[in-house]
């Protein structure tokens, strides 16, 4: 038997560049050797306000992205956590299974609520909870996710092994996959903090959709430093996110990276990483744009991919509920 492999995506707007090295990236390479389940976590986009015409056409929109990226429908379970109500069912009994203490520690929570001060939701709040729930469904043996991802990683462990404590292996315990190179990539203005899809500020983001123009423009006017060395140091953030970019895309070592450029200008070296980038996404755009002209196809694959996923989860919710002692 193959092991499983879960992992989810929020529809809050186009993915990013971040989200393609850190995660989505790594989806297909694993996906030969694992059974896997790829989710559209709509549940989780709406603890910050969405419109309800773009939530459903991002859902949509992110759906093709996978499937563009190389997905295979036929071969990966791609699905809307929406449309499977055995996530809300399990999340609410591991919410009875995790103490605010644990919650109170989340950066994530801290991080989103200083940014949404008029609307911190208890859905904000339990958001692990879910998360948690998403995974331990499907007796998920690794969860690939960037670096971001790990503490809220770490919680789903401690809550699988607290229940697997009181009531036998119900759960299996989950690894986390977070690549070694790309697993944070930095925003382009703001080297500093991770390149995100609801930053407000389009050019510190690259999203999967932006012209080859766009692209290389935006890496231009990326943010760097005074110096002129092109080397991963601590001390020079943005010439190590732009050398991390360049090496993923190319598919080499950050020391070839540094190597391609030593002694280059930072003029050119951003411009050579824009056209990596806008190189590597073209073909996938195309795909992506294919993918859209058929709304009724999407729709179909997520119907059947909900179907499979729920028949996977309520095997787990079962054992669950009988564990508990509900009737
Ligand atoms: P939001 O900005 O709306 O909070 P997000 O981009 O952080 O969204 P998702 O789109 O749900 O969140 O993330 C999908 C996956 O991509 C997760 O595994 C996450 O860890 C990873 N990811 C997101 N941003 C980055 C980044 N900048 N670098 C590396 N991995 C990332
Ligand atoms: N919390 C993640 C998205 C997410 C997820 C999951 C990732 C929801 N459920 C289960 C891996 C496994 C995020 O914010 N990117």
């Amino acid at each position: 038997m193959k092991k499983i492999i879960f992992s989810g995506i929020k529809p809050t707007g186009i993915p990013t560049l971040g989200s393609l090295l850190g995660a989505m990236s790594h989806w297909e390479k694993l996906s030969s050797d694992y059974n896997c389940l790829y989710c559209v976590v709509d549940m989780h986009a709406i603890t910050i306000r969405q419109d309800p015409k773009v939530l459903r056409e991002n859902g949509r929109n992110l759906l093709a992205w996978l499937i563009a990226l190389g997905l295979d429908p036929e071969k990966n379970i791609l699905y809307f956590q929406s449309n499977v109500p055995a996530h809300a069912e399990l999340s609410w009994i591991l919410n009875c299974y995790t103490y605010v203490g644990e919650l109170n520690r989340m950066t994530q929570f801290k991080d989103k609520s200083a940014k949404n001060t008029e609307n911190i939701n208890a859905g904000l709040y339990t958001y692990p909870v879910l998360m948690a729930a998403d995974i331990l469904l499907f007796q998920t043996n690794l969860v690939p996710v960037g670096e971001d991802q790990r503490q809220h990683l770490e919680l789903c462990r401690d809550i699988a092994g607290r229940f697997n404590k009181v009531y036998g292996d119900v759960f299996a315990v989950p690894d986390a996959f977070v690549p070694p190179v790309g697993a944070r990539i930095m925003g382009l203005q703001n080297p500093t903090d991770k390149m995100s899809k609801s930053d407000d500020n389009a050019n510190d983001c690259i999203y999967l959709s932006d012209s080859p123009d766009s692209i290389v423009k935006k890496f231009k006017k990326a943010v760097t430093d005074s110096d002129n060395q092109i080397k991963m140091s601590e001390e020079k953030p943005g010439i190590s996110n732009l050398l991390t970019i360049y090496a993923c895309v190319k598919g080499i070592t950050l020391a070839e990276a540094e190597a391609e450029f030593s002694g280059a200008g930072y003029g050119h070296f951003k411009q050579s990483v824009g056209e990596a980038v806008a190189q590597t996404l073209a073909p996938y755009q195309q795909e992506h744009a294919r993918l859209m002209a058929d709304p009724a196809n999407l729709d179909a694959i997520a119907a059947k991919g909900a179907e499979k996923a729920s028949e996977m989860a309520l095997k787990t919710l079962a054992k669950v509920k009988n564990v508990i002692g509900f009737n």
